[in-house]
């Protein structure tokens, strides 16, 4: 990686700071330093690719097969899935804001030593066929991570009607040494098996197969339980119906290029969102706000 600017809010008295580098494949990418925490940013999907507090194991998952390329997902991080979730006939998996590069609107360093980026997506021709819209992107860097997805409807008379979500991978120790609990008695869609409508039956749900469950009408937050790694992750949000826990175990990882066959042992998605028949019918004027909020524990 190369430094391409002097780093900024490195002035005196900030304790956060953020340097502008060209990272993989010479993309643009922010490097967060804050006295608890360091994260990487790319422009490229508005992707935070890393998160990590001083002392502890990264929170997040990134392949070391992701590809860094424009119009290409990067496998990891905080992928932002908009404004469709899921495959749709002829266009890109889980929408388009993901593989395209948004713009840096502002960096706010803040006394307490946060840092907060703030990202706005600029119009595409994909964008173009839905109603006028606006999307902003927050991401706070704390000893915690924040962030804020806000989706803006513009147009006067339409209703927009999107599905939105934070698809977050995080780093496990061993996935089937973890638990996940928060969504007993909820309802889901299990996508193993046809899209089955199920009920969750576990207060601490086991990953030993392929995982990939859409969770609907929960609110609740979430925490996976890492005894291996002694920690906690916690899985807080707001503007959110659904949430999607995803492994996809053995078969699924050999068939994602992307992916090393075994990464699949160290990571779990638990994304955040509304999809499904969760989806957001955003009257006109109105703006949506998705936002998570992420932090860790020692268990
Ligand atoms: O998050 C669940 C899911 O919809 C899975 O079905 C799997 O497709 C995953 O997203 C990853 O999708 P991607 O398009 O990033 O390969």
């Amino acid at each position: 990686m190369s430094m391409t600017a002097a780093s900024q809010g490195a002035r005196e008295g900030n304790l956060g700071r953020v340097a502008f580098l060209d990272a993989q494949n010479e993309l643009p990418m922010l490097e967060v330093t804050t006295p608890w925490s360091t994260a990487e940013l790319y422009l490229l999907g508005a992707h935070v690719t890393s998160f990590q507090k001083r002392d502890e194991p990264p929170l997040l998952f990134m392949s070391q097969c992701s590809r860094f390329v424009e119009g290409q997902p990067i496998r990891g991080g905080i992928p932002v899935i908009f404004p469709w979730f899921g495959p749709r006939e002829g266009m890109p998996q889980h929408g388009y804001a993901r593989i395209k590069s948004w713009e840096l609107k502002e960096l706010v360093h803040s006394p307490d030593g946060s840092v907060t980026v703030r990202f706005r997506f600029p119009q595409c021709p994909e964008s173009l066929v839905f109603p006028p819209h606006t999307l902003e992107y927050a991401v706070t860097v704390k000893d915690t991570l924040k962030l804020q997805f806000s989706v803006t409807n513009d147009s006067a008379e339409e209703v927009f009607t999107f599905e939105n979500c934070l698809h977050c991978y995080f780093q496990v120790s061993d996935v089937t040494a973890i638990t996940v609990a928060g969504l007993k008695g909820v309802r889901y869609l299990d996508k193993v098996a046809r899209f089955a409508e199920k009920m969750e039956q576990n207060d601490a749900i086991r990953i030993a197969s392929e995982v990939d469950r859409i969770y609907l009408d929960t609110t609740d937050p979430i925490e996976i339980a890492d005894p291996r790694l002694g920690r906690r992750i916690l899985i807080e949000k707001e503007g959110s119906a659904s949430t999607v826990v995803w492994n996809p175990w053995t078969d699924k990882s050999q068939q994602m290029p992307d992916f090393g066959n075994d990464e699949y042992s160290r990571m779990l998605c638990v994304e955040s969102g509304n999809v499904a028949a969760n989806e957001i019918r955003l009257a006109p004027g109105q703006t949506s706000s998705l936002v998570v909020n992420l932090a860790t524990r020692t268990l």
